[in-house]
């Protein structure tokens, strides 16, 4: 396994829709067990294939207590049911750091996806792990939390991770 580098924004290719899977082979898994690590290093409860620079249709998620890993490894997502019932949670996103807003979505979710074996299977999420998937199928269509801000407080998010990313760049040279 190996670490891979995460992608903060603004960054064109956060904004880029993600493509299905076709197989799901070695090179998935390597891809799978890549995004594990780099989450469980950052550390963070979900990633999306998208935030390392890959646009596939590909999440990893895990939002257990740090007791017990519980991953969950989700291909080609798809929300085939949404609840009437919202709630609101506080978000943040490994590809802004720094930066965290309450945020409204439905509160209870159904999937149906492609497991580490490429198995097809189904989920009812509700909670925090409702919240993340629903965090995660953004991120595989080119949306950000900030996205849901207002323009102004999405301005001055935008504007000191611009700074944030200059500084970063300064320290490397
Ligand atoms: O680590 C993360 N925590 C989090 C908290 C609330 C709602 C969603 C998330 S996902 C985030 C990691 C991330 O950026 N995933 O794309
Ligand atoms: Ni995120």
């Amino acid at each position: 396994m190996s670490k891979r580098k995460i992608i903060i924004e603004p960054d064109p290719i956060l904004r880029k829709r993600s493509e299905p899977i076709e197989k799901v082979d070695s090179q998935v898994r390597k891809l799978l067990d890549d995004m594990i690590e780099t989450m469980y290093e950052a550390p963070g409860i979900g990633l999306a294939a998208v935030q390392v620079g890959i646009l596939k249709r590909v999440i990893v998620i895990d939002i257990s207590k740090d007791e017990k890993k519980d991953p969950l490894f989700l291909i080609n997502p798809k929300i085939i049911f949404k609840s009437k019932n919202k709630s609101v949670h506080e978000e943040g996103c490994l590809s802004i750091p720094g930066y965290f807003a309450e945020i409204e979505r439905p509160s209870e979710c159904h999937l149906e996806y492609l497991d580490y074996n490429g198995k097809s299977k189904k989920i009812k999420a509700k909670g925090l792990l409702s919240t993340c998937i629903q965090h995660e199928i953004d991120h595989l269509n080119g949306t950000l939390f900030i996205d849901y801000l207002s323009k102004l407080k999405k301005d001055m998010i935008i504007k000191k991770l611009v700074k944030h990313k200059k500084e970063i760049k300064k320290s490397i040279l």
